[in-house]
């Protein structure tokens, strides 16, 4: 039996010594470890990300480091977020085939994945910033969320196996943990680590601060994503953690899975592109960005509705599991009270997207973690614009919610928002 290494961070420098020996690694690059060219290229959060390239191919190798990358070895994080990692990634790929990285290797003790190298795609925050527009991103992204969020419930699993499954990812705590200080709490106090633009956001920052009616919505948002083990969710499905080509749509760094609300991963989605839609005006430089808008607005529209179409699609054909089973409706010749009850599901995923959707936003603009769409607007004053715009918006579909009933309105309020003059 070989010992257990202890976990050691892998450099460019040590990584092929290490893993010189994988077989599975080897088997996919080659394993003359003199021919491998090894790179660091991790620009999230929390980990290290290497790609390896050999004489027959390439590899991505990614690590978890035992503290927040982005903060420093101040801010522990246990490795365990691999493990969580690489289970979601299992379920993902046999909800949702495709959709995900293939993955070559496991190491739990060293908390590393070696996975599918994805080329020619590009971080898909990254393509909206530079203006491009996907074409495939409103089909691929809606069809993933539909199967990994309706075959991931207890709509469709049997019972057994979603409760043996919740309690392996009940464990991802300190993920939840970062989640729901960053995103549901954070924002809303001078907690330590927030950052904004300033002085030109401190007026508005003081006010969101001050508004008792979004401090309570966010808190009852907070409520439903701790208390609503509906489902596993990827849990950090923004455009950085979507990877794609013109003809190919990857969804990547699952780390934070675990059993929440439908409407978690839907909202922080729409959230992002939103956000990109509010940060076109400072990516003008190079000419005008009116079509990304209306390309944008139109991508919200589409991915709703595939999601829409496929969930209902999947009710219709896949409803397996414990709840609203067939034997109350259909097979009672009750086709329209499973679709009423279909109805009411949906309605609810509306409603609660709109206000994931609108703390996202805010968090990406006060809190630690900022968005790259925003950041790389090199003019503060025009950043804080599009910045202002973007909490104003966040703070209506976030309070009013329950009031609004259709994607147009939310991205007619968008429209009308981005094109004020004054904030
Ligand atoms: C301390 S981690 C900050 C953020 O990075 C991750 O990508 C998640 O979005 C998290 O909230
Ligand atoms: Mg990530």
């Amino acid at each position: 039996m070989t010992a257990k290494l202890p976990f050691e961070a892998l450099s460019v420098e040590t990584l092929a010594a290490r893993l010189g020996a994988n077989e599975a690694l080897c088997s996919h690059i080659g394993k003359d470890t003199a021919r491998w060219k090894v790179r660091e290229v991790g620009d999230g959060n929390l980990n290290l990300v290497f790609i390896v390239e050999g004489a027959t191919g390439a590899a991505v190798v990614k690590q978890a480091l035992p503290y927040v990358r982005l903060v420093g070895d101040s801010w522990p994080l246990p490795l365990k977020r691999s493990f969580f990692e690489y289970h979601a990634l299992t379920r993902q790929q046999a909800r949702a085939p495709g959709s995900v990285p293939a993955i070559h290797h496991f190491d739990e003790g060293q908390a590393l994945i070696i996975m599918e190298y994805l080329s020619p795609h590009i971080i898909l925050r990254r393509a909206l910033i530079e203006g491009r527009q996907l074409p495939k991103i409103a089909r691929d992204i809606g069809l993933f969320m539909a199967r990994t969020l309706f075959r991931g419930s207890d709509l469709h699993m049997a019972a057994k196996d979603r409760k043996a499954d919740l309690a392996l990812f009940a464990d991802n705590v300190e993920l939840c943990d970062i989640t729901e200080n960053l995103v549901f709490s954070d924002p809303y106090f001078d907690a330590k680590m927030n950052r904004h633009t300033s002085p030109q956001l401190d007026r508005i920052v003081a006010e969101l601060r001050a508004d008792r009616d979004l401090k309570v919505e966010a808190q009852r948002l907070k409520h439903i994503f701790a208390a609503n083990a509906e489902t596993l969710l990827h849990g950090d499905l923004h455009s950085g953690s979507i990877m794609v080509t013109d003809t190919e749509t990857r969804m990547i760094d699952p780390e934070f899975a675990f059993y929440g609300p439908i409407a978690f991963d839907v909202g922080m989605l729409l959230a992002n592109f939103w956000m990109a839609f509010f940060s076109q005006r400072g990516h003008e430089q190079n000419g005008k960005r009116d079509t990304m808008r209306v390309y944008l607005l139109d991508v919200t529209v589409e991915t709703w509705s595939v999601f829409r179409t496929e969930f209902s699609h999947l009710w219709r054909t896949e409803r397996t599991g414990m709840l609203y089973q067939k034997s109350l409706f259909e097979d009672q010749g009750d086709r329209l009270g499973a679709e009423q009850a279909l109805d009411h599901m949906l309605h609810q995923v509306w409603t609660d997207m709109l206000g994931f959707a609108g703390v996202e936003v805010h968090r990406r603009i006060l809190g630690l973690a900022h968005n790259a769409d925003f950041e790389t607007i090199a003019d503060e004053d025009l950043r804080a614009t599009c910045e202002a715009k973007a909490l104003k918006f966040g703070r209506h579909i976030a309070v009013n919610r329950r009031q609004i009933h259709s994607i147009d309105e939310v991205n007619k309020l968008a429209a009308v928002i981005e094109r004020e003059n004054r904030i």
